[in-house]
């Protein structure tokens, strides 16, 4: 693990050069990394509605944080119009969601998260037709204790080719009993070539379409750690996630609960993580309630 203690402060997601500036996620940094710069330096592209554009060769990016007054269905349907609007010829690779209250309740006494999962779910499926759910790129969702809704997207220039878990139901496909519209997102998107970047999704204790062991730390980083090793066989990595020379290795682990960091940490230092990774220790909450943590990854391999 490298990088400075950052504490009480929130993640922030770093596009240029300027590392003070960013994205405010809302997210408090329980330890390690308290940003992440995926891209190297973006040039700024402007402004798409709420979203601002940055692009590399190579990559579009863009972020959005918007306040929240009531309606999330409303408010994460007009994001992801804008969203897919904006990234129309270009190929979604990956999308990162950040959701005030997640696991309250909202509207007509749904959990807001299965909320946020209706409006995105409408959006993909009104942009990309019925055949929307092949298209899915890696994403996460998780709390955040602001009350904006931040969305971060990458899309890449070049063609993206999506994964499944086979020990995992398909998240797009999860039976109604998760909620009215069922969560788009694939469980890895990978970018064109043998080199390409490989981002994984935030990975839980899900089996099947069940959660593991509710409530419990150890026994779900170690299904965790499982579902991430197949997803890492299945996206072409073998199964330690691309681990050796020459590789960038970026990831963020959501913690339910503070406490638990120390725990995770000495754990995933033994089982996953090597010298050179970054990792940020975040504390969200996640979007079942039984979840205890959840742990994401993009890879650059050169
Ligand atoms: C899961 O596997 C755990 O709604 O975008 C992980 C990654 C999860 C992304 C999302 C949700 C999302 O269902 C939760």
């Amino acid at each position: 693990m490298t990088g400075p203690l950052v504490a009480s402060s929130s993640f922030r997601v770093v596009f240029g050069p300027a590392t003070d500036a960013g994205f405010d996620t809302g997210v408090p940094v329980l330890a390690g990394d308290g940003w992440e710069e995926l891209f190297g330096s973006l040039r700024p592209r402007g402004q798409q509605d709420a979203f601002s554009l940055f692009e590399s060769p190579g990559w579009l990016v863009g972020a959005a944080t918007v306040p929240l007054n009531g309606d999330l269905e409303e408010a994460t349907h007009r994001l992801y119009h804008v969203l897919l609007t904006a990234t129309q010829g270009w190929h979604l690779a990956r999308i990162w969601n950040y959701v005030p209250d997640i696991n309250e309740a909202g509207e007509g006494g749904l959990e807001n998260y299965r909320i946020f999962c209706r409006g995105r779910s409408l959006a993909f499926e009104q942009h990309l037709g019925a055949g929307y759910k092949s298209l899915l790129p890696a994403a996460s969702a998780v709390g955040t204790s602001s009350g904006a809704l931040t969305v971060v997207f990458a899309a890449a220039a070049t063609r993206t080719h999506h994964v499944e878990n086979p020990l995992q139901v398909s998240a797009y496909d999860y039976p109604v009993e998760h909620g009215p519209r069922a969560p788009s997102f694939a469980r890895a998107s990978l970018g064109a070539g043998p080199r390409g970047t490989v981002f994984i999704s935030g990975t839980a204790a899900i089996r099947g379409h069940t959660t593991v062991a509710p409530g419990q730390l150890l026994p779900q980083l170690d299904c965790t750690l499982g579902n991430l090793r197949e997803i890492s066989r299945t996206a072409g990595l073998q199964t330690n996630l691309g681990r050796g020379p020459g590789v960038r290795r970026f990831f963020k682990v959501y913690l339910r609960h503070a406490g638990d960091q120390a725990r995770t940490a000495a754990i995933l230092q033994e089982r996953l993580l090597s010298e050179t990774d970054r990792v940020s220790y975040l504390r969200a909450d996640i979007c079942r309630t039984a979840l205890v943590v959840e742990i994401e990854a993009t890879i650059f391999r050169s």
